[in-house]
């Protein structure tokens, strides 16, 4: 099928390619999907096909799709600055003795969850009239904050024109400025071409400013601070009245709720929400209606309460960790991850939502992205939103752009590269290193990208 009208503005989803070393580390602080697979047998051919799936099937909707590549793992240039020397292989053998965790670490494919890649303001919202980009400094854990450089090079060399894009530094990688990017952001608006508000959800504050702070967590400690929030909307030149600052419940947090995006999703002018996502419900949900009413438009909740679906079960299934997204004919479609339709309490619930015309929700479908999901990622995690005229379409590198052919280029590419089983040990195998290089050196070629990785630049 074609796209939607190719003149418009459109929010184009950025799906992260699982790369070759996806495993089941149990590396992610307050994951409990991450925590509960820890050492399970991986299979990285079947998450990356499954990825493809959901972008070929979203594409085939309709839906401008675009992917974005995997990054370099194991990550062995940071064995020399963690002490170790040799060939590649002497360092990885010798840091595998020494602490299988580093290995384990720097071989995460955690990349692929690229709603944590950025966060980015439409041009639309922006004074100068460019998209902004800020990568995320994921400093929360050490497999994570290691991806920002790579992905700071990778968005910049695919929005590369300087008069449609703008790209800022990541913030300092300091627990104060701890950024997890857009998984935490959500921009509401009445079309993706009008005038945005941006709700940025954050868990704790990160300086100590003599005030007091209230209640955090207690079992997992927030991963994104206000600060962060705060810092990011001053690069992108955001007024106090486009913003909206929520303080996500300690509850959620502690239930497992790492990231806003597993207990909320927004689209267009609507919230879709659990009742526990924020510590000030309603504050937060008057100050979105007032603010979107100055822009011209009304807010429109759609509140999950707890007795028809339990924080619990919410996190089991990412109900919403779901894609909503706008049909050509202005309508809603939220696609959610398979265990959805599992769970009778949360499939009644998407019964429900769709059939109630006050919001407009007009149906969901289900993927099965079971390999993400059991570290964590549901379909919306996988994804990174950009909302781009058709201007800035025209002015990114087209390479990266889904349709028919790319897709059978990239199964294909990951039928010939791809391991159908990762055993954690296999980690330290200096020819998953190799192959993974390789991989990735043929990808860059398939997406027109250039040169983008370190290794792609030595000898
Ligand atoms: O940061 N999991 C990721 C999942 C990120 C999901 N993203 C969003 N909610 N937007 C994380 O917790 C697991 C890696 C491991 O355990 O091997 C991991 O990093």
């Amino acid at each position: 099928m074609t796209s939607f009208a190719t003149d418009a503005t459109r929010e184009v989803n950025f799906d992260g390619l699982v790369g070759p070393t996806h495993n089941y580390s149990g590396l992610a602080h307050g994951n409990i999907a991450s925590a509960s697979h820890r050492g399970l047998v991986s299979n990285p051919r079947e998450a990356a096909l499954q990825g493809l799936a959901k972008m070929k099937a979203l594409h085939d909707a309709g839906f401008a799709q675009g992917v974005l590549p995997p990054q370099p793992r194991p990550a062995v240039e940071l064995l020399d600055r963690l002490g170790f020397a040799g060939t590649l292989s002497d360092q990885l053998a010798a840091a595998w003795a020494a602490d299988p965790a580093i290995v384990r670490a720097i071989s995460s494919a955690a990349a692929m969850w690229t709603a944590n890649a950025a966060t980015i303001t439409p041009s639309a919202d922006a004074v100068d009239g460019r998209v902004h980009f800020t990568a995320a400094n994921l400093q929360s854990s050490f497999h994570r904050a290691i991806e920002a450089p790579t992905t700071a090079a990778a968005l910049s060399a695919i929005f590369a024109d300087d008069s449609c894009f703008a790209h800022h530094e990541a913030l300092p990688a300091t627990p104060a400025f701890s950024d997890e990017g857009a998984a935490n952001h959500t921009r509401l608006c009445a079309a993706y071409d009008a005038p945005g508000v941006h709700l940025f959800v954050y868990g704790r504050h990160g300086l100590d400013r003599g005030r007091a702070t209230p209640p955090e967590s207690r079992r997992f400690t927030a991963r994104q601070t206000l600060e962060a929030s705060q810092a990011v909307a001053r690069q992108h030149g955001l007024a106090a009245e486009q913003c909206v600052f929520a303080r996500q419940s300690p509850e959620a947090i502690d239930a497992g709720v790492f990231h806003n995006d597993v207990i909320a999703v927004g689209n267009g002018p609507v919230l879709l929400y659990h009742e526990a996502a924020f510590a000030e419900e309603e504050t937060v949900l008057a100050e979105l209606h007032d603010k979107l009413r100055a822009r011209g438009t009304h807010l429109v909740p759609v509140r999950v309460a707890r007795e028809d679906v339990t924080l619990e079960d919410a996190v089991a299934t990412y109900l919403f960790n779901s894609q909503l997204l706008t049909r050509p004919d202005g309508s809603m479609i939220v696609i959610v991850p398979a265990e959805c339709q599992r769970n009778p309490a949360v499939a009644a619930e998407l019964d429900r939502i769709v059939a109630d015309h006050a919001n407009p929700i007009a149906g969901y479908r289900a993927y099965d992205v079971k390999q993400s999901m059991d570290n964590g990622g549901g379909p919306a995690c996988l994804r990174l939103r950009v909302v781009l005229s058709a201007n800035e379409r025209a002015a990114m590198n087209p390479g990266v752009l889904f349709d028919d052919r790319l897709h059978d280029r990239l199964a294909a590419w990951v039928e010939r590269h791809y391991r159908d089983r990762l055993e954690i040990e296999d980690l330290a195998d200096p020819s998953l290193l190799d192959e993974t290089r390789n991989a990735l050196d043929e990808l860059t070629g398939l997406l027109r990208l250039g040169p983008i990785y370190a290794f792609q630049q030595i000898g």
